[in-house]
């Protein structure tokens, strides 16, 4: 898979993309990022990537021309991705999706957003990481980066699974313990150290249902919506 990033700040998502598991599944070939400096693109001598917005009111717009120019030398951008607060929740299942595509490109906002006639013309789709605004989508990005690589095959090692993760099957997942078996006065749950395994998925399944109901009852409704 090859991930580009568009960015006046190609240095923010850098040193991340090298470590843990983004870093790995680079390391085995998984997955190439490829930071596009949107500033390389920018036609005036100070290289500007932004202008007031019209109609006034705060904050700057990120101009039209750099983002064409950038998206424009991209030979195969494949799936292109806007990073907004404006944009659909990111959840699990649009991880997935992109999981399956060859080629994805992140536009990464700052200010007030990108000029529209970017979206309307190179945009497939806007996604948000959640119910407020950060400075502009570079840590979005990683966000987006981190969910979609660790689904794509041999991504993960023995010992982490994605099939056990939160989200995977619709639920938050059940709590986790390891050695020592006694902490701090608190022991680990005796199932989980029974060796019975159907025991230990029963308790599992409960843990995860009784999370889900205390702290995301959401999720339960949208499952029955599904
Ligand atoms: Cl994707 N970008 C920005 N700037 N703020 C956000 C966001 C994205 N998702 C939530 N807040």
């Amino acid at each position: 898979m090859r991930i580009n990033v568009i960015t006046i700040f190609p240095e923010y998502l850098e040193g991340p993309l090298g470590l843990s598991i983004p870093g790995r599944a680079r390391e085995a070939g998984l997955v190439n990022y490829r930071l596009i400096d949107l500033r390389e693109y920018a036609t005036d001598r100070h290289r500007t990537t932004d202008d007031e917005p019209f109609g006034g009111g705060g904050g700057m717009v990120m101009k039209p021309e750099p983002f064409d120019a950038a998206l424009g030398a991209l030979e195969g951008p494949g799936r292109v991705v806007s990073l907004s607060p404006r944009g659909c929740p990111f959840d699990h299942r649009t991880a997935v999706r992109f999981a399956l595509e060859s080629d994805l490109t992140l536009l990464c906002g700052r200010y007030k957003g990108i000029d529209e006639r970017v979206t309307e013309k190179w945009v497939d789709e806007e996604v948000s990481i959640g119910d407020y605004v950060l400075s502009g989508g570079e840590p979005a990005a990683l966000v987006v980066i981190d969910a979609v690589v660790r689904l794509l095959p041999g991504a993960l090692g023995d010992h982490d699974s994605a099939a056990s993760d939160s989200f995977y099957e619709g639920l938050l997942s059940a709590p986790s313990y390891t050695r020592p078996a006694e902490h701090d006065g608190r022991s680990a749950p005796g199932v989980l150290r029974s060796g019975d395994h159907s025991r230990i998925e029963a308790w599992r399944a409960w843990r995860a249902d009784r999370a889900t109901r205390h702290r995301r009852p959401d999720l339960l409704d949208l499952d029955a919506a599904d």
